[in-house]
């Protein structure tokens, strides 16, 4: 059908982004970075209402990104690399925590939605070695709960669990990523999968480089 060209061509693109990501002399490059985070979004975005506020949230963190990006350093901007350096050279870098009224810095918000690739990853992972009788919302949940939850408040783990239930079924999940054999579920998802964890395992390696996994 017409919608499942779109997606799968949506699809395509959060891979391509994901490949592109890593230069030949290994920088992580933010453009394309954000990209495949916009494509995820859109698949949320047909989830349904109940994952408006995780879209949302995302979307912001997207939205200060392309604030840094579009802005009279963003040249700095190119790479993760070269934003750590002129945010570090700068004194740019939030080490402490900040006044809400303050922008954080690209770093620190970078660090959020690296921490949310982890989660897909492993989601996308569990998807793919998934059978029909397993339960997406119960396999999102596990996902969640080994990576970022970690890292967020009880509030927002409560929120988090009442999205998983609205979580649709496995097949009606195939069905918005458009794959109809079983076969090609596990090869889509789990190429997907592979060509994060490069992106993730490097974006980690950079951070923890620089002391940077834990700022506020
Ligand atoms: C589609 C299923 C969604 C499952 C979501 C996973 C759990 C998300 C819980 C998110 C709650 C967001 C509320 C706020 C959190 C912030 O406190 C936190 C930290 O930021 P800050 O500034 O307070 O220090 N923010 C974050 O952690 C940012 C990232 C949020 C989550 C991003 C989830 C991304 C999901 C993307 C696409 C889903 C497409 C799945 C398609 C798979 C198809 C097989």
């Amino acid at each position: 059908t017409r919608q499942c060209e779109g997606m799968e061509f949506q699809i395509t693109r959060v891979l391509a982004a994901f490949r592109s990501c890593i230069s030949e002399d290994g920088q992580i490059l933010l453009k394309e970075y954000l990209s495949g985070w916009k494509e995820f979004i859109k698949f949320m975005d047909s989830l349904g209402m109940v994952f408006g506020f995780i879209s949302q949230e995302t979307t912001t963190k997207i939205n200060i990104m392309n604030v840094y990006l579009a802005g009279s350093s963003g040249a700095e901007y190119h790479t993760l690399q070269s934003m750590i350096k002129h945010e570090l050279d700068h004194g740019l870098v939030n080490f402490k925590e900040l006044p809400r009224d303050q922008v954080p810095s690209g770093c620190r918000t970078l660090l959020r939605l690296h921490r949310a690739l982890k989660w897909l990853e492993m989601f996308l992972y569990k998807l793919s070695i998934s059978t029909s009788q397993d339960n997406t919302g119960k396999l999102c949940a596990l996902a969640y709960e080994e990576t970022l939850a970690h890292h967020h408040s009880w509030f927002v783990r409560q929120a988090a669990a009442l999205a998983f239930l609205a979580m649709p079924p496995r097949r009606e999940l195939l069905q918005i990523l458009c794959v109809h054999k079983e076969e090609e579920a596990q090869f889509v998802l789990s190429t997907t999968a592979k060509s994060i964890i490069r992106v993730y395992d490097l974006t980690q390696r950079v951070y923890e480089a620089h002391g940077m996994l834990e700022l506020p």
